[in-house]
């Protein structure tokens, strides 16, 4: 109800940090390109298999002069894997402890979302996936979120050796993509979420031109090579933006929806990792995803801050100079100074820059030995156990009690779900 609302705007309130003066505003206006890959881990930048890099394009990305990349950011999800992503994506608020927010939720809720935020600024917002529209209730999700366009697999020419697993192989998904986003009104927000890298990382005979890992497990060692498809897709698609003029005028955004092996293969990850065996500290670091953003002008780097998924909205907003600071969202900048560097995972763990608590178990986040924390290290152990459990379970009140309903956002044109209609039609 709307007393729930009162006590997460009194979080939020001592809890959000303004954004960095410096970089606030320096990307107003640009297009906004976010590349989702699909299960894919920060190992695997510049990891090499029998001496070769596994994904030289983003390899080559991650340390260009204008991408920030960040090497302590985490996915955040839970069993709505790719869905609970998305969510914290285009809403900064988490996925729920079980199931998919996007699949309950999404169809009914009202969100404040990133393309209806944008829209208040003139963007043209499409959302592009090569998998039947139903999925995880995209279809009905992104009109409450305010997508003005939905490509999915209708959209796309099928030819039988197009797809493979779940649809369209990433190759021709951003070859056919990258002609509809030419046409899109500018600026634009478009979100692109790659497919062939997903479990259990099936490509056909002629793609497969990188060699497995050598672990004996039969589910872990294909997943280099789906990595590099999609690794080459990736470079590919770079291509097509450069030819469209789109490179330039565009801020473009990658990052790793969640894990592509499950700590189900401990002894198959100690190998990839070159370790003996692997702790639950291992595991927990494990979790890395890749999250960079590259536009010309920005000065690029290896950022070392601790955030998550959670933070990439805020983040972005703060790059684009739209004002965020009366928004409902648990994410901060992760530009911002002084911004608290404890990322929460959905079942209560948490990592910050001196700790990573797994279970009850704490572990020294820069060494990975167990600590048996001092009565001071007791009680910031529990300070920011509190403050994790504390904003779950407020972001879970304002999906579970619709709280946005209730909430007027200063100048934020309502999305009417009405307006919007995704199925393909021919002319
Ligand atoms: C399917 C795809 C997969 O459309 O997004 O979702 P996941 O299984 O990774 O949650
Ligand atoms: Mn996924």
């Amino acid at each position: 109800n709307a007393s729930d609302l009162k006590s997460v705007e009194k979080y939020l309130k001592h809890n959000r940090v303004a954004a960095n003066a410096t970089t606030f505003g320096t990307q107003k206006g640009k297009n906004v390109i976010i590349i989702h890959l699909e299960s894919f881990q920060q190992y695997l930048i510049n990891y090499k298999v029998d001496g070769k890099e596994v994904t030289p394009n983003l390899n080559k990305f991650y340390k260009n002069q204008n991408t920030m990349s960040f090497d302590n950011f985490y996915n955040q999800v839970a069993q709505g894997k790719t869905s609970d992503a998305e969510m914290m994506l285009e809403n900064s608020l988490f996925g729920l402890p079980q199931g998919s927010a996007m699949t309950e939720y999404g169809t009914q809720n009202t969100f404040q979302a990133a393309p209806a935020l944008l829209d208040q600024d003139g963007y043209t917002s499409a959302a592009f996936h090569g998998d039947v529209p139903s999925f995880w209730n995209r279809d009905n999700t992104y009109k409450s979120w305010g997508y003005d366009y939905f490509f999915s697999s209708q959209y796309y020419k099928e030819k039988s050796d197009y797809t493979v697993g779940y649809g369209l192989k990433d190759k021709i998904f951003f070859r056919d993509s990258a002609k509809y986003l030419q046409e899109l009104p500018q600026p634009f927000y478009a979100k692109l979420i790659t497919l062939t890298n997903h479990y259990p990382y099936e490509l056909d005979k002629q793609n497969t031109d990188f060699p497995a890992t050598k672990t004996g497990d039969k589910t872990v060692d294909p997943y280099v090579q789906t990595a590099h498809y999609l690794d080459e897709a990736f470079g590919e698609f770079i291509t097509y933006l450069k030819e469209a003029g789109l490179y330039k005028n565009s801020m473009i955004v990658l990052y790793g929806d969640h894990y592509g092996i499950s700590n189900n293969h401990r002894a198959a990850i100690a190998q990839l990792l070159g370790k003996d065996k692997v702790t639950s500290y291992d595991l927990a670091q494990f979790q890395k995803v890749p999250f960079m953003i590259h536009a010309t002008g920005l000065k690029g780097g290896i950022n070392h801050t601790y955030g998550g998924e959670i933070d990439v909205l805020p983040t972005l907003l703060d790059l684009l100079g739209v004002k965020n600071t009366n928004t409902i969202q648990f994410g901060n900048d992760l530009l911002a100074k002084n911004r608290n560097q404890t990322v929460a995972f959905r079942n209560g763990d948490f990592i910050t820059p001196q700790f990573t608590k797994v279970g009850s178990t704490v572990y020294n986040t820069k060494s990975g030995d167990v600590i048996k924390p001092t009565t001071k290290q007791k009680a910031t152990l529990a300070k920011e156990q509190n403050r994790v459990t504390t904003e779950l379970s407020l972001s879970d009140r304002v999906i579970q009690g619709d709280l946005l309903r209730f909430y007027q956002l200063k100048d934020f044109k309502s999305v009417d779900k009405k307006k919007y209609n995704y199925k393909y039609s021919n002319g």
